[in-house]
């Protein structure tokens, strides 16, 4: 066999958007057979295809992507080609003169049970599935593996009945039968062109939860989750997340289901959360496995988003999907948009909100600050699989976001109609989503484009001045963007500002903006380097309310004193906004202990977050699930990154003191909400307001916690015990996770010991391990790695312990010593020969080296050559690290 291994890439060449070109051919149908087998795998395809006119006429070479297989024999028209005929290339063949219409067959063979990159066709546990995004498919048999071909596919599996009673692939199921030997096979016809991307095909002996949903057509879709034997009956929150993510589809967007089959089959080892093939997606059984004994109420919350996320990629994705890899962005950042305002309108609006932020702030931002950064439409990659990234998704997300505030919902659901009147089919560019956005509304969106091709996060400032005579406040708005890798120079953004005052006595202004009126509430549109707005007859004492709805992804310089922030904290009608002023007031608070700290003097919080916080918990009017985040105080690496450089000790020491501040002065009153809201919630009860209020009652146990008295190790090792939720179980364990106490080892054994056999729960016991503060973590988690039950291959598993570690225990990870990092690196080395994909993402921690101190930057950019020097690295890991070096 000639198996070019995969990993052997000392000179990965860039892929330049502006290169793109047509493909020369298309291909219209595909009829593809696999036999699977212990040993090898035989997969022969038929190809019918025609030179593509939108690229020239006469013959043209047929460059077929392949990867990975044995080439056993290629027929064009019937006839046997020899070795002259065709081309050998690094990743594929070349069949030259190919003119007009042809027929082209191709036999391989694979081994998917040596398939340790989960790409392509591999082995999860006694199943066989397949993941082709992005170009996974090129795995499976020789293709144009391009999002631009699309075919219609009939597939024929073959396998063993007993051992994979169970064949599935896109589309209808239109025949089945025995064979010899005990074999049987099935064959699938989707009617829809797609992508080879969107392929899939799954064998297995299989569980399948079965229930049906009738379109606003009156057509009945069968619905199936399939699932490995002993995880039936843990399908029932998927299936009801799914259910509610179609009808969702038909109200809001118009989408009504396709076909007559929706498949969902879960699978143990899989690279990210799930992904949205045609009529059958596979998930990672993390995101579709819960029942009330093992799941979070986080847990239920993002499988239903999940669920909703690759549902909605029928339409946006699948139905309409992208010319290239560079055009992600334009099924990501729509559908993640999608799925969140599908949670928004399904639990709380404000709430969802200030999550989806969080996440930006924390895992955006940095990466649009660092030497990853590229914009929502990326000019150029190494390996498209670095691209799933955060500022494709949830950037790529706020973007459309940003045209829904600027078009309003009305002109945004025209312009959806009249993209897919004229895309249905099609594979198309972020610019053909634009264009009709703009011409259905008629708003001329050219400038506001520039957010797809600009990387880097703005900077917006915001200063006022208050004329009592005239009774004027002009508001002087400006942006920047700092330069980000091959973008030196940067122009201004179109930044919609959703903007209100808020008068004394806490309501809502009426608004005369330059001389117009507005009503109570205005989006300002800065987009120039500059603007003034003046607002007139304004009463004295009003307050700007700035970015409201977090209304663009920028970072808001504006000129509140602590007083103004106290201010918005307790009044602002704006629940994002709210949330924000009390965070920027916990920030300066805890930036000034950290100075205190590292300057040799005694840390103190300010009494103005004890008393913002004091009058949150005194508002009757607050929903539980919002106070719970609004009492959150920021996290490390937030704080990390409002400082220059970020003090990683100082930090850890300095939100610690504040968390005990509150927990200390404010015990009673955590103590009374703790022991009010334990009455008050049911643990079966899964509705939006019992989540809210567990979270609110898990709030108070952090502080009580923190506090350090023994009213709260008490309740908090009582609350494990009494296991009445995992929600429950998991906050408390959470909470204790960073005292070194008997309390929180014998919660631990006792967890690993309840749930050692379950995989799912079990990761989450490992990454309770790994990210506690507790000194000797890191040693810990080296002795995890040899747990009979970790297993050094399975992506959720390296997530929960290494990753735990990496991400979710900063005063660890960065260790002065330099120890994290060492380790990180032995794991990318490691995990890169396995899995090329999974350790490129693991690999990220260590190019943010600039945000620290001398001597760790030092330790970081040392383990990151250390990496880039492995001369078998993958072309994944290389493109990280050596842009990290850069
Ligand atoms: N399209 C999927 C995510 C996905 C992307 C890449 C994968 O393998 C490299 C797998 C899944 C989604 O957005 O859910
Ligand atoms: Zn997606």
């Amino acid at each position: 066999m000639d198996r070019a291994d995969a990993a052997v890439k000392t000179d990965p060449s860039t892929i330049f958007l502006k290169d793109y070109t047509p493909p020369t051919h298309l291909i219209d149908t595909i009829e593809l057979t696999v036999r699977l087998n212990d040993d090898v795998t035989t997969v022969s395809s038929r190809l019918v295809g025609r030179r593509n006119p939108a690229s020239g006429s006469g013959p043209a070479d047929l460059y077929l992507d392949g990867e990975d297989q044995e080439l056993v024999s290629l027929t064009l028209d019937g006839r046997t080609l020899e070795k002259g005929d065709w081309r050998q290339k690094p990743e594929g063949i070349v069949v030259p003169g190919i003119a007009g219409d042809f027929t082209l067959e191709v036999e391989g063979r694979i081994k998917p049970q040596d398939n340790t990159r989960l790409e392509g066709l591999y082995k999860a546990g006694g199943m066989y599935c397949t993941q082709c995004e992005a170009e996974g498919f090129r795995r499976i048999t020789y293709f144009p593996d391009r999002p631009d071909v699309m075919a219609v596919y009939t597939v024929r599996i073959e396998a063993d009945k007993a051992r994979y009673p169970v064949l599935l692939s896109n589309g209808n199921r239109i025949e089945t039968g025995d064979l010899e030997e005990g074999r049987h096979y099935a064959v699938w016809h989707d009617p829809f062109r797609k992508p080879a991307y969107l392929f899939a095909m799954v064998a297995g002996d299989l569980m399948v939860d079965r229930d049906s949903f009738t379109t606003r057509s009156g057509r009945e879709v069968a619905l199936e989750i399939y699932v490995e034997p002993g995880n039936e009956g843990r399908t029932g929150h998927a299936m009801d997340s799914l259910k509610r993510s179609m009808a969702w589809d038909e109200e809001v967007y118009g989408f009504e289901y396709d076909l007559d089959i929706f498949m969902i089959v879960a699978v143990s080892s899989f690279n990210m959360g799930a992904m949205e093939n045609k009529g059958l997606n596979i998930f990672n059984d993390k995101f579709i496995l819960a029942d009330l004994s093992t799941a979070t109420d986080a847990d239920f919350q993002r499988i239903e988003a999940i669920v909703a996320h690759e549902y909605f990629h029928n339409w946006t994705g699948n139905r309409i999907t992208c010319r290239d890899w560079f055009q992600l962005s334009l099924k990501e950042g729509l559908t993640v948009f999608r799925d969140q305002e599908f949670s928004a309108d399904t639990h709380d609006r404000g709430v969802k909100r200030v999550g989806d932020v969080r996440l930006l702030r924390a895992a955006q931002f940095p990466e649009d600050g660092g030497p990853t950064a590229h914009p929502v439409r990326p000019d150029s990659y190494i390996e498209i699989n670095n691209f799933y990234t955060v500022t494709v998704y949830e950037k790529g997300a706020e973007v459309v976001r940003m045209i829904h505030s600027l078009l309003g919902a009305e002109a945004y659901r025209k312009g959806i109609d009249l993209y897919v009147e004229r895309h249905d089919g099609q594979a198309v560019t972020c610019d053909d989503f634009v264009a009709a956005m703009q011409d259905a509304s008629g708003i001329d969106l050219t400038r506001f484009k520039r957010w797809y091709a600009q990387a880097g996060t703005p900077r917006v400032s915001a200063d006022w001045r208050y004329d009592e005579a005239a009774r004027t406040l002009t508001l002087d708005l400006a942006q920047t963007t700092d330069p980000t890798p091959g973008q030196p120079d940067k122009q201004p953004v179109v930044i919609p500002l959703r903007t209100a005052l808020i008068g004394e006595n806490g309501q809502r202004l009426p608004l005369t903006v330059d001389g117009e009126e507005s009503g109570d509430e205005t989006v300002l549109v800065l987009d120039e380097a500059e603007r003034r707005v003046t607002f007139s007859d304004v009463p004295k004492g009003a307050v700007p309310s700035l970015l409201r709805g977090f209304s663009a992804p920028v970072k808001l310089d504006a000129a509140w004193s602590d007083a103004d922030l106290g201010f918005l904290a307790a009044t602002d009608d704006d629940p994002f906004s709210r949330w924000e002023a009390l965070q920027t007031l916990a920030t300066r608070a805890i930036l000034a202990m950290v100075e205190a700290k590292r300057a040799g003097r005694p840390m103190s919080l300010d009494a103005a977050v004890v008393s913002a916080v004091r009058d949150g918990l005194e508002d009757a009017r607050l929903e539980p699930a919002f106070l719970a985040e609004l009492l959150a105080l920021p996290g490390e690496s937030m704080l990390g990154q409002a400082m220059d450089v970020w003090h990683v000790d100082a930090v850890h020491e300095a939100r610690e003191d504040a968390i005990w501040t509150l927990g200390d002065t404010l015990f009673d009153t955590w103590l009374a909400l703790y022991d009010r809201l334990s009455g008050e919630t049911a643990a079966d009860d899964l509705s939006t307001a019992a989540m809210g209020r567990r979270a609110l009652r898990n709030r108070a146990l952090q502080f009580l916690v923190s506090s350090g008295r023994p009213e709260g190790l008490a309740r908090a090792a009582a609350q494990v015990q009494a296991a009445a939720s995992m929600t429950d179980v998991m906050s408390a364990l959470a909470a204790l996770n960073d005292t070194d106490c008997p309390e929180r080892t014998e919660a631990l054994q006792a967890f690993h010991d309840r749930w050692q056999d379950n995989p799912l729960v079990l990761d989450k016991w490992f990454t309770l391990e790994a990210s506690s503060a507790l000194p000797g973590t890191l040693d810990r988690v080296k002795e995890l790695q040899s747990h009979p039950r970790f297993d050094p291959k399975n992506p959720n598993r390296i997530r929960a312990l290494v990753g735990g570690f990496t991400m979710g225990n900063p005063v660890r990870f960065h260790a002065s010593d330099g120890s994290g990092y060492a380790f990180l690196a032995d794991e990318v080395l490691r995990i890169d020969q396995l899995n090329p994909q999974i350790a490129s993402r693991l690999c990220q921690p260590l190019v943010r080296w600039r945000r620290f101190d001398g001597e760790r930057a030092k330790a970081m950019t040392g383990a990151l050559r250390r990496i880039v020097e492995q001369p078998t690295l993958s072309k994944d890991v290389f493109e990280i690290a050596s842009k990290g070096l850069s």
